[in-house]
Order: structure tokens, then sequence, then C-alpha cells
């Protein structure tokens, strides 16, 4: 039976006119890009399956992945160039052809560069990854440290947090641990792929640790222990159970000797949070503290799995997910099997067993301009300057809005969503005060509408791109339709703009292929063989890390050794950050008046951030933006399912329809965030930003509920 190929049994005879082609969704992160298989009859896709062979997704789509054809069939989806008619956000727009859209691109670029130099010009990418690299070389030929990203408030805090203590990004191994710690994991909504690696995991006899706030599928069925703190309390959390092993010498003192830094000012700081202190902060029972810490003593190995947001997106994020990776530090699960071990941070080559050296970061690092002027928000986050030399976005809307000689004054941006930010109508405000600015997006969305020139994008059904998944897996991708009316591909358009604008760069003028030949140098096959396969192919011999060597070669921080206490951080005292994991309450700025805990954008299986609420195959699953509570509070406030709720912050307010569940706790709301029409970061606070990471509090924002 297993040797059936269905696939063939679906397809109708040659002579139905449907040709099988298949390509990838790109809906969410690179790496967890699943295979599609794409009916096509008359250029038309007319269904979407998950493609069986397909090392990735084996078959399988999400919710999401499934309406791939609605998402390149959207009705509002752009098609042509686009230059602005009337006022900004007002919607008028008249079509242009693309010879005037780039010409005109190209002069006002080079113009303001001419008047107030490079750094006046800003380039932004939304949360599509797969042309990154491009474009951030591409800022820096420009001549401009003025590049940022969506990553300004995803997955950096974590990187950062560990660039501190080890310089290097690290990532779990879950799959030859004995204790898995899911420390904000609900991976059958966000990363089902990682669900998989933990029930094959269970079945193996791994101990599975999750600390999320709510009840969810994931602590029902995958946590031994399920520990519940009140949102934004972890650092509290992870240093009693520090205390706990320190207290009873369940420490690795071996590896401490030997390769960490600032072990006996930590554990002297460690010292005040007891069990019984421990529970005061968090909320969990000082018996579960000292249950978990036993668990990891128990553990030949322990690990902890990255967190792209729910620990990040805090005031307090970057300082709690350095106190939760010490845990790790102590107890020596580090550059171990089992434990967490290095990886290169990149969105296309990272632990995919071909390259050693990023090459994806020796392309984007090598134009960078050092004597710029440093990056927006270098001042304000100085730490997230130093490790990432970035802008820091969520200091954009400011850095417009001051109007000094540091202003940014044209912005081009590849699928910009102001809605992403915390207080986003200051980015609206921020872009009437532009003198000229592009987007490029898939849709006619809102913040299209404050553009002067619109540009239209394609997805990646219409068009072809290089992929690579662990284990060695390579691929480059065909069309499976041509791009929609004139569309074209981000880094097409990106190769127009470099050769208008004569950049010396042969790659950025030579276009996609050219700079993914520069990333792939090392590997033993030609673009044109990964195109000729239907299906990623395995390298050779793919490179399998060996354990330890890391640690071996010597750490790149300022002492060579792991770093509990930040020498990085001390020795720039005008930054005025701790060098050791410290921890601080999340910030209220009225505990009276806003006496809920408020965590924005938790993940719900049927949305992407603002990309899916316009569908309706996923609408239809949650058809009203909703607040989630505790059945104790929906019962104090007289609240019931559906009730319109109103959700009060010091910005403002609005208002959700009421889910009452048992899965939250007392005292805080959960709401999902991206919608048009109620918009919860439009009344979160953009000043309530991580000053380590620059990240904003979406998930310990206080507010009060009233029914209305
Ligand atoms: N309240 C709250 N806010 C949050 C978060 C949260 O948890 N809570 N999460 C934060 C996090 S972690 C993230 S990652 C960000 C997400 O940040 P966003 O960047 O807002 O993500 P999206 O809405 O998915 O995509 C942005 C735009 O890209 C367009 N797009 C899609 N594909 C392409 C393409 O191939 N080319 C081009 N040019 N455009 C394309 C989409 O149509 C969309 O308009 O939001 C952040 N904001
Ligand atoms: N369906 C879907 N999948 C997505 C996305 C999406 O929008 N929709 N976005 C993608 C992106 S950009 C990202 S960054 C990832 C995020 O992916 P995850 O990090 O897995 O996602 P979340 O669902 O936001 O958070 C996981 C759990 O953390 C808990 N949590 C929230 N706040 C806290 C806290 O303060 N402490 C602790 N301990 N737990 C907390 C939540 O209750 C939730 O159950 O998801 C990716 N996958
Ligand atoms: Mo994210």
């Amino acid at each position: 039976m297993a040797d059936i190929n269905y696939e063939k049994a679906r397809i109708p005879g040659e002579e139905s006119g449907i040709e099988v082609k298949y390509s990838v969704c790109d809906i969410c992160t690179p790496g967890s890009h699943c295979g599609l298989t794409c009916y096509v009859k008359d250029g038309k896709v007319i269904k979407i399956e998950g493609t069986k062979e397909h090392i990735y997704n084996k078959g399988k789509l999400c919710t999401k992945g499934r309406a791939n054809r609605q998402y390149l069939y959207r009705p509002d989806r752009l098609l042509t160039p686009m230059k602005r008619t009337g006022k900004r956000g007002e919607g008028k727009f008249e079509p242009i052809s693309w010879e005037e859209a780039i010409d005109t691109i190209a002069e006002k670029m080079l113009r303001s560069r001419e008047k107030y130099g490079a750094d006046s010009v800003a380039f932004y990418s939304g949360y599509t990854k797969w042309y990154r690299f491009m474009f951030r070389r591409f800022a820096h030929v420009f001549g401009t440290q003025n590049y940022g990203t969506e990553s300004s408030s995803c997955f950096t805090s974590g990187v950062l947090a560990w660039q501190v203590a080890a310089k290097s990004y690290m990532i779990q191994d879950l799959a030859n641990t004995d204790l898995f710690i899911g420390w904000g994991t609900s991976g059958y909504f966000s990363r089902w792929p990682m669900i998989g690696g933990m029930e094959r995991g269970k079945a193996r006899g791994m101990k599975v640790i999750i600390v999320d706030p709510r009840i969810t599928p994931t602590t029902q069925r995958i946590a031994d222990l399920h520990l519940r703190p009140h949102l934004g309390t972890d650092g509290a959390l992870a240093l009693a159970i520090a205390h706990v092993l320190i207290e009873n010498g369940w420490v690795d003192k071996p590896f401490i000797e030997k390769y960490v830094h600032g072990f006996e000012e930590y554990a002297e700081y460690v010292k005040q949070f007891t069990p019984e202190k421990g529970e005061e902060l968090t909320g969990v029972p000082a018996a579960d503290i000292i249950k978990a810490a036993e668990m990891i003593h128990k553990s030949k190995s322990a690990c902890i799995t990255e967190s792209s947001a729910p620990l990040g997106h805090h005031r307090n994020g970057m300082q709690n997910y350095r106190a939760i990776m010490s845990l790790l530090i102590i107890t020596g699960n580090f550059d171990r099997k089992g434990g967490q071990r290095p990886q290169v941070h990149s969105f296309m080559e990272a632990d995919h067993g071909y390259s050693s050296v990023s090459r994806e970061e020796e392309f984007m690092e090598e134009r960078f301009p050092h004597e710029g002027k440093p990056a927006v928000g270098a001042k304000r986050f100085p730490l997230w300057y130093n490790l990432k030399e970035d802008m820091q976005a969520n200091d954009l809307a400011r850095n417009i809005l001051a109007k000094d000689e540091d202003s940014v004054k044209v912005l081009f941006a590849l699928g910009m969503n102001y809605r992403m930010f915390a207080q986003d109508g200051k980015y609206l405000e921020a872009f009437n005060e532009l003198d000229f600015f592009v987007n490029v997006d898939l849709f006619m969305t809102d913040t299209c509408k404050y553009a002067d020139i619109i540009l239209p994008a394609c997805t990646s059904m219409e068009r072809g791109e290089f992929k690579s998944y662990a284990g060695g897996y390579v691929w480059f991708t065909k069309p499976v339709v041509e791009p929609l009316g004139q569309s074209k591909s981000d880094a097409e358009i990106l190769t127009l703009l470099a050769r208008k604008m004569n950049f010396d760069d042969e790659y950025l003028c030579g276009g996609y292929e050219k700079c993914i030949e520069y990333v792939i140098r090392d590997l033993p096959y030609t673009i044109e063989q990964l195109k000729a396969a239907d299906h990623p192919i395995q390298l050779p011999n793919p490179e399998v890390y060996k354990w330890g060597s890391t640690l071996e070669k010597g750490l790149k921080t300022p002492t060579g050794k792991l770093e509990l206490f930040s020498e990085l951080i001390n020795s720039h005292p005008e930054w005025n950050l701790d060098p050791l994991p410290t921890y601080k309450p999340p910030y209220s700025p009225d505990p009276e008046k806003y006496p809920f805990l408020l965590c924005a954008g938790t993940r719900i299986p049927n949305a992407l951030h603002s990309r899916l609420h316009d569908m309706p195959w996923e609408r239809h699953m949650l058809p009203e933006p909703s607040v989630e509570m505790s059945l104790e509070d929906a019962d104090k406030y007289g609240i019931e399912l559906g009730d319109d709720v109103e959700i009060i912050t010091n910005i403002g307010s609005l208002t959700f329809k009421a889910i009452p569940t048992a899965t939250v706790m007392e005292g805080e709301v959960y709401i999902y965030h991206g919608y048009r029409e109620v918009d919860i970061n439009s009344i979160l606070d953009g000043d309530n930003l991580d000053p380590y990471s620059g990240f904003p509090a979406y998930r310990s924002a206080y507010c009060n509920i009233r029914r209305k």
C-alpha cells in the first residue's frame, strides 16, 4: 500500500488540460515553508494541496496554507504600479507604467540623498523574508544604515539575549533532549512541526515542562508539568528556579568554573528569589517552582525553546529571556547534546547542512556603511544597535515626527503594515510628514493608501526562489503561473531600482539569481540543477554539527566565556542597563485604573498578523475581533459569550466580542491583532518599549474592561 502514488491517481488524464506543478506556501516564516501541489488549468491555479513528497510538510497543510488559492486571487490584489492622486489615506490612485514608477522612485531617492544625505532615506521590510538578504545590502549600497524590518518586534530579542551571553545565537536540541522546556509554547497554533518533535520526544520518554499562563492543547496533551506565571513575570520565575538549583548545589560546577563568567554576582542576586518570593511575583506555587528545579536536576540534558514572541513582547522581555537562558548555562546545558546549541541566524541556510560560515550574513555585511550616521533607534536602544546594527523600526515614527536633522524623509517599504506597531496611529501621522513614501505589497492595504507610489508584488506561486530545509535539503522553485497583471517579484523590483540608480554592485544589478549564486557557492549544485527538481533534494554529505566545538573554539564574548554578567553592558554605564539578568515587573501606568493584564497577539490557527483576516475561509473561523477572559471575571462583570466588551488603556478604548473561557487566568485578557476594523495596537502605548531590545510590550500591557 505504501508504494501507491495517490497523486498520480488523482490527476485527471492528459486530455483534461490540468497540469500539476509544485511551489511553496510563504504565508509564514522561511524554514517552515510547506510544499504546495498546484493544479493548473489554462494558466490558473484551480486547486491546492500539500505536497506528499515534500520533506517538510509531507502532504499536510495548516488552515492558513489551505487558503493559498484564495490568497493568490484575492480581489484586492494590486495589478499595476500606481501613483497617488488624492490625499494621503484617501485611497485615490491612478495606474502608471513600471518605467514611470521606477524613474520617479529612483529620482526621489537620489535627490534626497544629495540634499540631506543617504540616511534621510530609510528601507523597511514587513514580515516577508525571502528577499531580505538583497534588501539589506541594497540599503547599504545606497549608503544608509537605515534598514529595518518587522524583526524589530519579532525573534531578535532572544537572539540578542544569547548574543549578550555567548555572542552567538542558540537553539534547543529537541530531538535529543531528556527535558524540553517549552517556555511560552503553543505549537499547535503557531508552529505545528515543532509539535511533531515534542510528540516524538514524549514517545521516547522525554519529559516536558510548559510555561504558559493559559491552558492550551500543548499544556493539556504534552506537558508533564504546566507552570502558569502571570504575563511578563517569566524572569522572576526563572530566577526562583535558579535559586533552588543553586541552594541545592544542583549546578554544574566544573562547567561553571571553566566556561562561565559572573556566576558569583549572579548567585548573590538570585538569593532574594526564594520559591515563596517567586510565588508572590509570578503566581506559580512555590512547590511547582521546586518541582521544576528538580526536573532540571534529574534530567541528563535540558533545553528551552527559542521564543520569537511571548517572551520578547514585554518591557522586561529581554532581561526575562536572559534569566531563562541562564538556567541552561548554570546546569551546563550549553553546546551539549540535548541542550542548547549554536546556530547561525539566517533565513536560508542556517542549520541546513551545507555551510558552516553563513554566506547570507557575509552577503549582507559586506557593504555595511560603517562611516554612515548610526541607524534610527541607535541612541534610544544602544544595545540593540551595538549587536544588530539595523534601524529599530519601533523608533521610526518618533524619528520622523521629530522633524530634525536626523529625521527620515523618504521611506521605501516592502510589505509594510503600519498596524503591527504599538500605538500605530503615530505611524500614520509620520507618513503624512514624509517627502516621499513607496510601499510594495500584494494587496491594496490601508498602509498602501498613504504611499505616493504603490508597486504590485507577486506571491511565491508566481516567482522562483531558492529554498533550503534542515537535513541538507535544497531546491529552487519555479513559478506555477505567470505573475498576475503586471505584478513582479520584490527581488526583481530591487534589481530594476539598483540598475536605474547605477549601483556599483554586480550582484544587486545582476539580479536575484546572481545574488543566490553568491550565497550557495559552496553547494555541489547549480541553480539550473536545483530548478530541474520538482522537490527539495538532499545534499550528498550534509554537514553535521560537532557537539562542543563552539566551546572548544572559544566564545567571542569580551571574556571569552559565557557571560551571566555582561561585560559588554558593564562597559557602557551610559546605557543605563543592567549587566546581570535582573527582574522588573511589567510596567503599569496606573495599577488602580488599569487592573487587567492584556496580552495582544497570542496566535490563532486561522490568522497570520494582517494577512488572512480578509479571506473568507479564514475569517469565518473567528468572524469578529474578540477578547478572551476568565470565567471568574466574566461572572464578576456580568459578561456572557458574544457580549460587547470595552477594553480601556491609557491610550484609548475599543470594543470586542467576549469569549469567556476556562483557559485564561483571572485578571488577564487575550486579544488577537491585525484586524482592520478593531485594531488593538491602536490603543497600546507606543512608548512602552523594552530599553534593551526596543520591543513593544504587546503582551503585558495593562487595561480595564467594561461591559457595554
Ligand atoms: N499586538 C501585536 N502586534 C504584533 C505582534 C503581536 O504578537 N501582537 N507580533 C509582532 C510580530 S512577532 C510580527 S512578526 C509582526 C508581523 O508584522 P507584519 O509585517 O505586519 O506582518 P503581515 O501582516 O503578515 O505582513 C505585512 C504585509 O506584507 C504583505 N506581503 C505578503 N507577502 C508579500 C510579498 O511577498 N511581498 C511584499 N512586498 N509584501 C508582501 C502583506 O500583504 C502585508 O500587508 O507583527 C508584530 N506585531
Ligand atoms: N497561526 C499563526 N501562526 C503563527 C503566527 C500567526 O500570526 N498565526 N505568527 C508567526 C510569528 S511572526 C511568530 S513571532 C510566532 C510566535 O509563535 P509562538 O511564540 O509560539 O506564539 P504565541 O501563540 O504568540 O505564544 C505561545 C504561547 O505563549 C503564551 N504566552 C503569551 N504571553 C506569555 C508570557 O508572558 N509568558 C509566557 N510564559 N507565555 C506567554 C501564550 O498563551 C501562548 O499559548 O508564530 C508564528 N506562527
Ligand atoms: Mo513574529
